[in-house]
């Protein structure tokens, strides 16, 4: 037995936290992972998730060889093929599709890692020189970054330590002790110096309810609520006026369109007292430094592009952005000086332009034929980093493309996902314990090293090699394809981070403003603070922010068939599906849950624990009613993002989801959804079920 040692590496989820991690290594395996004391933002602390990395690395069901697929699409059974045999199969596959036309091949990720390396290099590099179609990468944050683009220049903010000294701070769209736990360690330090803690969801999360206030606003009414509070702000003239002069473009526009939302009206299209909507004015109008944490949540809906430019406009209006604890922080991902095209190259794509998909409407785009306008037909996917018959939504749709008998998909994964089984090969991929890699984060300004812990279990090999073999397989002889994983390392930030200093320490420091917007100098065309964006305006949208009605708002829709607003907001101890196989956190979050307010359960005879059906005209999906004050009235919350193979009848919450998209940055409209709920009586046979509908739904 040699001795146990401790290697730094950094946690590759998609969670704004970006944490050191210290993983502990006896004989080639991972005894456990912890926090890093050493780095600020992690303060020696994890999620409980990540906690658990060591078990997830371990996993008994880890895929350890490639596979090949002997059973029917999606039914998971697989028999184990040797490394050679997989790359022949794909390499030849690839080459007869290529020559037809090489936009019939799409890849499809995301962020199963934010891993620089494992995430965007060689992967691209591959499918660049292959000329196959581009992917828009607009499952999460799209429409919040364009709308920040828009309005503040870039992903920046404030720096988030300095929360810590703010005396009101507006947590928003943010389920923040569930989602990023090391914020909220931020926010707890404010309150013990006398700060005043607003959460605004519609969701009573544990944020919620641990706040001073909750405001539960209507899925989808942001921007509303942000109008309505301008309009107490220019009523009672809490206005920076020096600031709005000196550092704001548009401000007599959208002065005029604030004034048309009185806080009666606003709060009724938020559904909230009208009392309340005036006392937030009162406070951000009034308190000084004054800080908003907004989050993801607020912009999954139609007009998510809107809501954000309209909350990113109130720290202007208040000069809240002169103090270092004021301000706004919804990404602080633009401060990272990576070197994209070093790592991407995408000069091989030699002048090709191939077509974008948007990874939002896979569904759709997988049942689409050839088409002038469509392009070719999809005749193979190359998932990785994903799992998107899990998370996409409309599922239908997705399984139906999922299980066509003409397409060859290939899945490289560490579990037999619900993507995984409907691949016809599967390639072992490592875990961020087993490769190297390197980081940025979107929720501090650290730049983070991975090294791996330990060797690569079985036959797994990281997805920069598999991309490497791949080429090499195909014959793409560019020496760029010859880089090995931790060249790439170096690549991704250049001379701009000290490589030694991250060797050494795991991590580096950006050097970035303590308040970056407290003189002006917003990198927008104008420099200012852009309340108006004449490029928006260029392109035939709003130049102002406005309230967009959701795409399923209440009257858009007929509202007797699906009269309740769905949010689908993360599970506590899931990280998107990731880790939803794992056993110790599955018995932490318990099964998939449907939260009712007593009052839209009592109209159906519905009560707690009982398994409920809810439906919409593109799916049913099945779970357990949990009733309670967690949800708000008409608002129902489908929590979590679980394996369908795992929950009952094997569907998941995405069942219901909608493929519309947001009015900025093309994104996902996961919590615009409408659906009808009723309960389900099991019948003493178990296979046959009666659902029963109660005269309050006819
Ligand atoms: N434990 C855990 N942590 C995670 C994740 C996870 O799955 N589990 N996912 C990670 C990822 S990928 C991301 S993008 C982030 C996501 O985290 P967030 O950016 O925080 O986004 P969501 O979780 O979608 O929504 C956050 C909150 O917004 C609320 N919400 C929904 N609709 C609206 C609305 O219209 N207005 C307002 N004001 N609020 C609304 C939801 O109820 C939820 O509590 O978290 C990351 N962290
Ligand atoms: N209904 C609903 N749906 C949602 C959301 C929601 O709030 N509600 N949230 C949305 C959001 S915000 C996001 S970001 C997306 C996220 O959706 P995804 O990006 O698909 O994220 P995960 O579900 O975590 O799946 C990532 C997969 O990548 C794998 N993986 C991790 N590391 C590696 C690696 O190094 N190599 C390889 N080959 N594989 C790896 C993991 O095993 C995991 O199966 O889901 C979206 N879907
Ligand atoms: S998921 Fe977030 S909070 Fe958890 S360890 Fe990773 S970065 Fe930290
Ligand atoms: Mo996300």
């Amino acid at each position: 037995m040699t001795e146990a040692h401790d290697i730094v590496g950094a946690c590759p989820h998609d969670c704004p936290d970006t944490c050191s991690l210290i993983t502990t290594v006896q004989d080639g395996r991972a005894l456990r992972v912890r926090g890093n004391p050493a780095h600020p933002h992690t303060a020696g602390v994890l999620c409980t998730k990540v906690s658990r990395y060591a078990e997830r690395t371990h996993h008994p069901e880890r895929v350890l060889t490639p596979l090949r697929r002997v059973g029917a699409k999606g039914e998971g059974r697989f028999e184990p093929i040797s490394w050679d045999a997989a790359l022949d199969e794909i390499a030849t596959r690839l080459t007869a599709i290529a020559a037809r036309d090489a936009e019939a091949i799409l890849p499809y990720s995301y962020c199963g890692t934010m891993g620089l390396v494992q995430g965007e290099s060689m992967d691209r590099r591959f499918f660049h020189r292959l000329g196959a179609s581009l992917l828009e990468r607009t499952i999460c944050a799209t429409a919040g970054a364009e709308a920040l683009n828009h309005t503040l220049g870039g992903k920046l903010g404030m720096q988030v330590e300095y929360f810590a000294e703010s005396r009101l701070i507006l947590i928003w769209g943010s389920n923040a002790i569930a989602s990023h736990l090391h914020f909220w360690r931020l926010a707890q330090q404010a309150r013990r110096a006398g700060a005043r803690l607003v959460c605004i969801d519609p969701r009573r999360t544990e944020t919620a309810e641990k706040c001073d206030e909750h405001v539960a606003l209507l899925p989808g009414t942001d921007a509303a609520l942000a109008l309505g509070l301008m309009h107490e702000l220019i009523v009672h003239d809490w206005l920076d006026h020096d600031y709005i002069e000196r550092h704001t473009l548009g401000w007599p526009q959208l002065r005029e369109r604030a004034l048309q939302w009185p806080p009666e009206r606003a709060a009724a299209v938020c559904g909230i007292p009208v009392q309340q909507l005036r006392d937030l004015a009162r406070a951000w109008g009034t308190t000084r430094p004054a800080a908003i944490r907004l989050n993801y949540g607020v912009q999954r809906c139609a007009g998510g592009g809107n809501a954000v430019r309209a909350i990113a406009c109130l720290p202007a209006l208040t000069g809240a952005w002169r103090h270092r604890a004021g301000g706004l922080l919804l990404s602080s991902g633009g401060n990272f000086p990576v070197d994209r095209a070093a790592l991407q190259r995408p000069e091989l794509l030699a002048g090709r332009r191939p077509r974008t998909l948007n990874m939002v409407t896979l569904g759709d785009d997988l049942l689409r034929e050839s088409s002038a306008a469509f392009g070719p037909k999809v005749e193979a996917l190359i998932v990785y980093n994903s799992n998107p018959v899990a998370v996409a939504p409309e599922s239908p749709k997705v399984v139906r493309g999922f299980v066509r008998e003409d397409l060859f998909t290939v899945v490289l994964e560490q579990f037999r996902t619900d993507t995984a089984d409907h691949a016809d090969i599967v390639l072992p991929a490592t875990t961020q314990l087993e490769h190297w890699d390197i980081h940025l984060a979107y929720g501090h300004t650290d730049v983070l090293l991975n090294r791996p812990a330990i060797a690569p279990l079985g036959q797994a090999w990281s997805n920069a090699r598999i991309f490497r073999a791949l080429a090499a397989r195909m014959g793409f002889d560019e020496p760029c394809f010859q880089d090995d994983d931790e060249a790439l390392c170096r690549q991704a930030y250049g001379d701009k981070v000290d490589w030694d200093e991250l060797l050494q320490h795991g991590f580096v420091s950006l050097k970035v403003p303590e308040a970056p917007f407290a003189d002006g100098g917003f990198p927008t065309p104008s420099g200012r603070c852009e309340f108006y964006s004449a490029r928006l305006a260029a392109q035939g949208l709003d130049g102002l922010p406005d309230h967009v009605p959701n795409h399923e708002a209440v009257g858009v829709m007929p509202e007797g068939d699906y009269p309740l607003a769905l949010i689908t907001p993360p599970a506590r101890h899931f990280l998107n599906s990731s880790f939803v196989n794992v056993q110790s956190l599955r018995s932490i979050e318990g099964e998939p849950l449907l939260e009712m307010h007593p009052c839209d359960a009592a109209a159906r005879g519905i009560v707690s624990g009982q398994m409920v059906r809810v439906f919409n005209a593109r799916g049913s999906y099945h779970c357990k009613a949990q009733v309670g004050e967690r949800a708000r009235p008409g608002v129902v919350n489908g929590l979590g993002v679980w394996w369908r193979k795992l929950g009952p009848r094997g569907t998941n919450v995405n069942e219901l989801t909608s493929q519309q998209l947001t009015d900025l940055g093309r994104g996902p409209t996961f919590h615009d959804c409408r659906v009808q709920v009723e309960r389900v009586v099991v019948a003493p046979d178990p296979v046959t079920e009666v659902v029963e509908r109660s005269t309050a739904d006819v």
